[in-house]
């Protein structure tokens, strides 16, 4: 029942674009966000998630998305699309603004539940993504890794990048980050973190609907679904 409603996103709303923590909606809705090197295809992913050809602005010039972006689907959760990282042109002043706000936001935002870390499956590993992957790890901001632009080179230079990515981040971890690939030409991977995003959503449902078992459990106000703080390690993501 619950796959049908996330799966069929039936409203896509852009909601706001905030330039800080301060600014943004309120906690009420779980949120799924996506961050990653400007040009890595956030706004693309985001758009294909949503089934949406133009929700996020799409655009060829790297750092062009400088403000925490929120869409709300189907009324009940929200995908983010955050600045990207790393980019060169634009301020100096502002780059180191929007990273500020964009740390604030990983590290304090409540509502956060999952991370969607985007990764240029075209490349080798570079040196900032796994500096900001190392970051996610110890600031213990709960994410799954996705390998973006598939479509770009063959399967096999796809692969070996991924697992040199995977060889070069495996001592920060205990239980290694789930990953995912995609292609926002193809589709490819849509179902796949559709699943992810259900999954977590159903977990919110059931945690927000258990039965109290105790009096003092019973007494305990309801909280709006929030994201536990630190890893789970039963879960990969
Ligand atoms: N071939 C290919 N190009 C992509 C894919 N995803 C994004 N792009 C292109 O990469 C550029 C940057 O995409 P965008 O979504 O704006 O990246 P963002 O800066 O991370 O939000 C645009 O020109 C997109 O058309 C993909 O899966 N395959
Ligand atoms: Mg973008």
């Amino acid at each position: 029942m619950a796959a049908y409603f996330i799966v069929h996103i039936s409203s896509a709303i852009f909601d706001r674009s905030a330039p800080n923590l301060d600014s943004c909606p309120d906690e009420s809705l779980p949120e799924f966000a996506f961050i990653g090197r400007s040009n890595v295809g956030k706004s693309s992913l985001l758009n294909l998630l949503a089934g949406r050809e133009a929700l996020a602005r799409v655009s060829p010039t790297p750092g062009f998305t400088k403000l925490i972006n929120f869409f709300t689907m189907n009324k009940t959760w929200r995908l983010v699309d955050l600045p990207g990282y790393g980019f060169a042109e634009g301020a100096k002043k502002d780059s180191a603004r929007f990273n500020a706000a964009v740390s604030h936001f990983l590290k304090r935002r409540p509502n956060l539940c999952l991370v969607f870390a985007l990764i240029d499956s075209g490349l080798a590993p570079q040196e900032l993504d796994l500096t900001f992957v190392e970051w996610l790890a110890r600031n213990a901001v709960p994410f799954v890794l996705v390998f973006t632009k598939t479509d770009k080179e063959t399967p096999a230079v796809v692969q070996a990048n991924i697992a040199a990515f995977k060889e070069r981040i495996a001592a920060w971890f205990v239980q290694s980050p789930a990953s995912f690939t995609c292609s926002a030409t193809t589709d490819q991977g849509r179902t796949e973190l559709l699943g992810v995003i259900d999954e977590a959503m159903t977990a919110i449902q059931a945690e927000a609907n258990r039965i109290p078992e105790s009096p003092e459990d019973a007494a305990t106000p309801q909280l709006p679904p929030t994201r536990k703080r630190g890893p789970d390690l039963q879960r990969p993501w």
